[in-house]
């Protein structure tokens, strides 16, 4: 039998919902060691707390985090709140030893994101970082064909995240929904929101960044705020592009914006090697697609890989091969591995430390965009 492990849930938008989800999924795909308990949902509006608990079948409710944090009954926080409480409330959730499961980014910048990781590493408490595209199938599985040796050496590493949803200008900055569009309360745009992502991905698939140079732009530079009711500067970057070298000697071609008009969350990347090259695409996240030069020449081409099979990542968890899994998979796998993890006495990667590393190449591409020169990634 599992043994009950008792959530804390801070913050019931969007990703609340998402982890919500995982949380009353994993036990009934994946034998796992733990069952995690929707014990408690905490958020501070009374009102939106509650049925947000009622609906995902949360025990009980709080409106303050530190209480939360201080129950006995709570075994693992879960952060999902705005970027700029990531810090206390993670710090005080590993003092009060805590597991701990936080939202990505990990925090505003890399020098909060250390003190955090020194918390969480001091306490000893399980953790992990929610980057959660490493689990999608495809990905895992280009993860695999990489560690295979399978490309060679890697020449290239490109990837995009485009999305359109900030291009009207009448769109308020700040408060919730919004807070992404407010540098106080995310720390930076796209940088932190969607490149955080491509970068996650890419150190786990083609490891270190060496160094970056980037450019950001605001193309609309004021907005109303929806907390204080005036028209403010707008201080995050709504779009960035970086080039830059990682360790292995492959080169880096990045970009993110939020006015891509047509492209939702186009997350895609595409890794040339020696001998072979894979691309993969969010809107279709189901397929890799694969090219290998060794191949017979006639029969040489793309091939479109339906990421279902039972030998592939995950998917024996799921149903019959040629059924497909979605977006919100990725978020149970997450969450079975870190169960697994934690049944080893071990936290789940992408950790804190491994989230700061992302934090840095962040820092690192904003300090390239402010300066116009190359920056070396530190660590
Ligand atoms: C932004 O629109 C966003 O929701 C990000 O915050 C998520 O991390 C990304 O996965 C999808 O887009």
């Amino acid at each position: 039998m599992p043994k009950d492990l008792n959530i804390g849930m801070l913050g019931y938008g969007f990703m609340g919902r998402a982890h919500s989800n995982a949380y009353a999924k994993v036990n009934h795909f994946f034998d796992s060691p733990y069952r995690p308990v929707l014990k408690a949902a905490c958020g501070r509006d009374e009102a939106k707390v509650k049925a947000f608990a009622a609906q995902w079948g949360y025990e009980s409710t709080e409106t303050d985090w530190r209480k939360l944090i201080a129950r006995p009954d709570i075994d693992a926080i879960d952060i999902c709140t705005p970027n700029n409480l990531h810090k206390e409330i993670a710090i005080a959730a590993a003092e009060a030893g805590k597991m701990i499961l936080c939202e990505k980014p990990l925090a505003m910048n890399a020098a909060e994101g250390l003190e955090m990781v020194e918390a969480i590493e001091k306490a000893g408490v399980a953790n992990t970082v929610w980057y959660n595209y490493r689990r999608v199938p495809a990905v895992t599985l280009a993860k695999q064909l990489i560690d295979e040796g399978r490309l060679g050496r890697i020449y290239h590493y490109r990837a995009n995240f485009l999305q359109d949803w900030t291009i009207a200008e009448d769109l308020p900055q700040g408060g919730q929904g919004l807070w992404r569009l407010d540098a106080a309360a995310a720390g930076s745009g796209v940088t932190g929101d969607l490149l955080a992502h491509c970068i996650d991905t890419a150190l786990w698939l083609n490891g270190s960044f060496d160094t970056v140079s980037a450019m950001t732009e605001t193309f609309v530079k004021q907005r109303q705020h929806n907390l204080t009711g005036k028209v403010e500067p707008v201080k995050i970057d709504d779009a960035c592009t970086f080039m830059g070298r990682f360790k292995n000697g492959s080169l880096a071609l990045f970009e993110s914006t939020r006015y891509a008009r047509g492209h939702k969350a186009l997350y895609t990347f595409e890794i040339n090697g020696e001998h072979a090259s894979i691309q993969w695409d969010l809107h279709d996240l189901h397929r890799l697609n694969w090219f290998d030069h060794r191949d017979e020449s006639i029969v040489r081409g793309w091939r479109s890989i339906h990421v279902t099979d039972h030998d592939m990542p995950y998917m024996d968890k799921w149903w019959v091969p040629g059924l497909q899994i979605g977006y919100e998979h990725s978020f149970v796998h997450q969450v079975a591995d870190f169960l697994d993890n934690l049944g080893k006495g071990q936290s789940t990667a992408p950790t804190f430390r491994d989230a700061l590393e992302t934090q840095r190449v962040c820092d690192a591409v904003l300090e390239s965009a402010a300066s116009g020169q190359w920056v070396k990634v530190p660590g």
